[in-house]
């Protein structure tokens, strides 16, 4: 299916030459301005979660006609594993998005098997954009044997912002049942306890859960936290099975649910409480700080202000043609193209310096969202970098749509950032940790899960668990990774 898709993406630009060529063959001036003019590169880009770019699209033309290309968008949904497919096929695009970034040692293995062009001097020079990004004092530990062969994703938040996962709750079942915004591990089990029972949602039926969760506590005491949350009957049963936010997300739009971990995105965010709100007219879901629990230190892991890479592969014709549109795409003009649009058509800019956005150019076109006509392009998002939700021209444009989102940002920033803990070592990996990955994982779904239903219990539960994971290349794993943290502190 794939394999029709590009074809019937290149039936137009095939069309196009030959139209060239028989009007060249008919007109002598036509035939010496084709000369002077370079034909388009064709670039072919791997990407999540796109729109079908079959359709036209005036943006994506645009970007083709600044960058002298012809771009052919491929898509799929949030799954890293279809990498191994394609690239083991050997049928795979110019430019991919690997957002797993080391985690499954694939970015590794494609830099040692040569599938990776590497981002060296000659691939960047003339090419400002790019050289900022590499030149970051904080991405100078992803180079390999010297050399960066991927373009690092700058995350949606200024450095030192939480990872990824933050605890997102009902502000307006809290104000309902006039409970304050949880501080302690204490304190949000009453939250959950009251939004079971005491009808938040004010519709007279006891049909309420306290939380969904797919995400695993990682020591013995969170464990049993968790496992008497489920006892309490607090967790919706159905989310325990359930193992991705992407999933986890329709079931808290329901509006039964008081609170889910999700990840730390306004664009989200913003866009959750706007669908809620269409069914629960006072609706408001806010990120909460981190919950103090019985240690001395808590707070979100920050981050480490980049999950993934954009890369170009060894099938691109013209490395330095791909590396052109990355850094075009990255430039204050690309930047604004794919945030407002193209003047005149997405937005209007008056004499007087005001913006407005035209909603039903936008709505029309492919690369907007049309249930969110008034966000940006979703060729800002997931190719050069992630949404910058803190910056200055990302606000403004947000704030067009809808005036309160300057404020949404602050406050719940404000409450994140409360309270942080920096972790030993970011972006640390190691070959015997990198292939047990997977298998611990595993190990850790099975224990916790049982752990949590209460099929095992916690101290005899825990101590087999670790006994297994040390058992099944665990303790080699940790040794070689302690070691290699040791060394990056
Ligand atoms: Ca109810």
């Amino acid at each position: 299916m794939r394999v029709q898709s590009v074809l019937s993406r290149y039936a137009p630009i095939l069309l196009a030459i030959l139209m060239l060529t028989g009007c060249a063959a008919g007109s002598p001036d036509a035939a010496d301005d084709s000369l002077h003019q370079q034909a388009a590169q064709e670039i072919s880009i791997y990407s999540f979660d796109r729109h079908d770019y079959t359709q036209p699209d005036r943006v994506l033309a645009y970007i083709e006609q600044q960058t002298n290309t012809k771009l052919s968008m491929l898509t799929g949904a949030w799954d890293d594993s279809q990498f191994d497919v394609l690239i083991n096929t050997g049928d795979y695009p110019d430019v991919l998005t690997i957002v797993d970034s080391d985690k499954y040692g694939r970015f590794n293995k494609w830099v040692t098997d040569g599938v990776l062009v590497p981002f060296d001097d000659e691939l960047l020079e003339g090419l400002p954009h790019l050289q900022e990004v590499f030149q970051r004092p904080e991405y100078q530990s992803l180079r390999i044997n010297g050399q960066f062969y991927g373009l690092p994703l700058q995350d949606e938040f200024p450095a030192g912002s939480p990872g990824q996962f933050v605890m997102t709750m009902r502000q307006d079942w809290l104000d309902a049942l006039q409970l304050p915004i949880p501080q302690t591990l204490e304190q949000f089990h009453e939250a959950l306890l009251a939004f079971r029972d005491q009808d938040p949602d004010a519709d007279g039926q006891h049909n309420t859960y306290g939380i969904i969760t797919h995400s695993l506590p990682e020591v013995k005491e969170a464990l049993r936290y968790v496992r008497q949350l489920y006892a309490d009957r607090l967790i919706d049963p159905d989310s325990i099975s359930i193992n991705t936010n992407v999933k986890l997300r329709p079931k808290f739009l329901e509006g039964k649910i008081g609170a889910m971990f999700d990840t730390l995105n306004y664009e989200e965010l913003y866009k959750r409480n706007q669908q809620l709100g269409r069914m629960v007219p006072n609706a408001k879901i806010i990120d909460i700080p981190a919950l103090q629990g019985p240690n001395e230190q808590w707070g979100y892991s920050v981050g480490s202000g980049f999950w993934g890479y954009t890369v170009i592969t060894d099938k691109a014709d013209n490395p330095k043609a791909a590396a052109a549109l990355l850094d075009y795409l990255l430039s204050a003009e690309g930047k604004k193209l794919t945030l407002f649009g193209i003047p005149d058509v997405h937005y209007t800019d008056a004499a007087s310096g005001e913006l407005t956005l035209n909603l039903e150019a936008r709505r029309q076109e492919v690369g907007f969202d049309d249930d969110f006509p008034g966000g940006p392009h979703e060729l800002n998002w997931g190719l050069v970098q992630w949404s910058p939700m803190t910056e200055p021209d990302y606000v403004a444009l947000r704030n067009l749509e809808e005036p309160g989102y300057s404020a949404l940002v602050k406050e719940n920033m404000d409450r994140v950032n409360r309270y942080l803990i920096e972790p030993a070592a970011y972006s640390v990996s190691t070959p015997k940790w990198i292939s047990f990955s997977s298998n611990s994982e595993l190990i850790y779904a099975d224990y916790f899960n049982r752990i949590i239903l209460g099929e095992l219990d916690v101290d005899g539960g825990f101590e087999e668990f670790v006994q297994k994971w040390l058992d099944s290349g665990g303790a080699e794993a940790m040794r070689e990774m302690s070691d290699a943290i040791r060394a990056a502190q």
